[in-house]
């Protein structure tokens, strides 16, 4: 949930990167992290494998500047997307703001993208929270695969009613991460506007 503290003029929000297993999530953060200057940024926490695979989460946190006079900093996060940290992935959606829905345009992942879909539902169905109410995008990653997957037919699988915003992404170049970033921020921000 985000919060605001009035006296210190902060607000704190909480962004989960969310999807399969290889998709891309840790790839956006990482390029996050590298891009922005040390001003905005804290330490980019990191549990992985020795294989790189996200172990637990992966958390950086960032000031994206001042809106109405309050300093908006944004606690990002990633799920572990390998199937069996589920626990790890529900712990991780507790006081989430919004959602970035990495999806994976390698043909052979199709279907782990529509079931991390379910699984995002599932979890967020615990904390009787769904996508009507968090603001969430979908970003189509591994655009520059050469057998990407058509967008259409990725959208039909992992977002049927075409309910969600989406950004094309090749993360590991960069390829709309900030674009993702910026979508889903101003989301959020625009929520707790007419939260007030
Ligand atoms: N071709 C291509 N490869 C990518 C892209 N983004 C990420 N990768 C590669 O995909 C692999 C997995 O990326 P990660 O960011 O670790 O995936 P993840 O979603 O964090 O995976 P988990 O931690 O297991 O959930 C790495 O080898 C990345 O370099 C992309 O846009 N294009
Ligand atoms: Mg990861």
């Amino acid at each position: 949930m985000s919060t605001i503290n009035f006296a210190a003029r902060e607000i704190n929000c909480k962004i989960v990167y969310y999807g399969p297993g290889v998709a891309g999530k840790t790839t956006n953060l990482k390029w996050i992290y590298k891009q922005v200057d040390d001003s905005v940024k804290g330490e980019m926490v990191s549990l992985a494998t020795e294989d790189e695979r996200t172990l637990f989460f992966d958390f950086l946190p960032i000031d994206l500047g001042t809106v109405q006079g309050f300093k908006t900093r944004f606690h990002l996060y990633t799920v572990p997307g390998q199937v069996f940290y589920n626990a790890s992935r529900k712990l991780i959606l507790r006081g989430v703001d919004g959602i970035i829905f990495v999806a994976d345009s390698a043909p052979n992942r199709l279907r782990a993208n529509a079931e991390s879909m379910r699984n995002l539902r599932e979890n967020l169905q615990e904390y009787n929270l769904s996508l009507d109410e968090i603001p969430m995008i979908v970003q189509f990653n591994k655009r520059d695969l050469p057998d990407a997957m058509p967008i259409e037919m990725l959208r039909a699988v992992v977002d049927p009613k075409g309910q969600f915003p989406f950004q094309e992404g090749a993360a590991s170049s960069g390829g709309g991460v900030f674009e993702t970033l910026r979508a889903v921020s101003k989301m959020v921000l625009e929520r707790l506007a007419k939260s007030k």
